[in-house]
């Protein structure tokens, strides 16, 4: 069972990442990407496809042409975990 992200480890991980924001009223973080076009945009989210199949970790998301809002939890922990974390950076490096 994976655990979940709580005390100075949490506020840790999160200081690791940028443009992140803690999600009202629920234990994920979340970030919005804006995209030339919907091709860019879903090849961002193809290349995230493959890594959550990979490490069987899923993003929640959203999507309208060129924009795509991302929200990261560990269902199976009941909140943020070091998976989210990992994925958060993952994302990131793909999107500078
Ligand atoms: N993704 C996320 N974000 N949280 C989970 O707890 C989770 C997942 N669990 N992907 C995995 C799949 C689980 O449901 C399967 C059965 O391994």
């Amino acid at each position: 069972m994976i655990e979940r992200l709580t005390g100075s480890a949490r506020t840790k991980a999160l200081a690791t990442l940028s443009g992140w924001r803690e999600v009202e009223g629920r234990d994920a973080i979340t970030r919005k990407f804006t995209f030339e076009n919907f091709t860019d945009a879903f090849d961002f989210m193809t290349q995230i496809a493959l890594y959550a199949e990979r490490v069987d970790h899923h993003p929640e998301w959203f999507n309208v042409y060129s924009r795509v809002e991302i929200t990261l939890t560990t269902h199976d922990a009941g909140g943020l975990s070091k998976r989210d974390i990992a994925m958060a950076r993952f994302i990131d490096d793909l999107k500078l």
